[in-house]
């Protein structure tokens, strides 16, 4: 993906008066693919489908993070309250698997204001969508399953039934080796630094699951190891973390200790308190994947833009 994002121009993917190239086409009938594939094989498993939020009183505070680079939280007054541009569903997904269905997934459209400079890495947009899922009682190692078959599914699929975008695209995609490799993030730190990220994603063929992360409240943290149950997904050819997710906190002298422990505003999160001191907050699991980056990597996209008819790019706002 390096070089390429030098040759990628942000005007030619806006829609400015000029119809819309075949190559792009391509892309969107890609992406409506991948989309179909991954509903059907969720609902065949029983997955509940919801729709959204996006205003909400509280979000992820996507902080502590080592990704973290927001210039600015969005957040309005409505009828005499703040609310906050969705930064992720984290929340929400943990109120609804514990006191709805045990298992669900949301195309959740997420607002996060990166900073200006990651125009040029390729793969940060300030709107993008992320395909949510919550697993009560689950582990890791079934989420990585799940995702597993999403993603070798959906490219098997349009390996198979669109061959005629590849062409167009000039992709010459390959089915990935399943399960993925698996990498403890602390290996990954001594052998390459602290540039890990992008050392994996251009050196392997196929995705690699990383693993032991420390970051936000929510994932869960083993106390007495100081391992944290959490995970990335990292795509090949430097396209890179395209899955987040994790193993939950549910009890609640922890995720209070936690909130204390990253300074975060408690009252956001007073929900995740009340449930988990009744007892009412269940131990899951779950992860989210950002579908453009999924896609971009599909179709070899220059930039993860490409894969949306209105870009997202950090810094630039277009006319619609
Ligand atoms: N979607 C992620 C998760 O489920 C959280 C995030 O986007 N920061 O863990």
């Amino acid at each position: 993906m390096k070089g390429l994002v030098e040759e990628f121009d942000p005007e030619r993917v806006a829609l400015i008066r000029e119809p819309m190239d075949e190559r792009r086409l391509a892309i969107f009938r890609v992406q409506g693919m991948v989309l179909k594939t991954m509903a059907d094989i969720l609902l065949s498993k029983g997955f509940y489908w919801f729709l959204p939020v996006i205003l909400s009183r509280a979000t992820d505070p996507l902080w502590p993070d080592p990704d973290f680079s927001i210039e600015k939280r969005i957040e309005v007054e409505i009828y005499g309250k703040t609310v906050r541009a969705m930064q992720s569903m984290i929340v929400h997904k943990r109120v609804l698997v514990s006191l709805g269905p045990e298992k669900f997934f949301i195309l959740s459209p997420n607002i996060r204001i990166e900073r200006s400079e990651r125009a040029k890495t390729g793969k940060h947009l300030y709107e993008f969508t992320q395909l949510e899922i919550e697993v009560a009682y689950a582990k890791m190692q079934e989420i990585f399953k799940i995702y597993e078959e999403l993603i070798t599914k959906s490219i098997d699929a349009v390996r198979k039934t669109m061959k005629d975008e590849l062409e167009i695209l000039k992709r010459d995609l390959h089915n990935p080796e399943i399960p993925f490799k698996i990498y403890k993030r602390s290996v990954l730190e001594e052998k390459y630094g602290n540039n890990w990220q992008e050392k994996i994603a251009s050196e392997s063929k196929d995705p690699v699951w990383v693993t032991d992360i420390p970051r936000e409240f929510y994932d869960y943290e083993d106390e007495e190891t100081g391992e944290w149950r959490n995970f990335d997904l990292i795509l090949p050819e430097g396209y890179g973390e395209v899955i987040s997710g994790a193993e939950r906190e549910y009890e609640y002298e922890k995720i209070l200790k936690k909130l204390k422990r990253d300074k975060i505003d408690v009252k956001q999160y007073q929900i995740l308190l009340d449930l988990s001191r009744d007892g009412k907050l269940k131990p899951s699991a779950g992860a989210g994947l950002g579908v453009e980056r999924f896609i971009a990597y599909l179709v070899g996209a220059k930039h993860v833009a490409e894969v949306q008819p209105f870009p997202r790019i950090p810094g630039i706002v277009p006319e619609i």
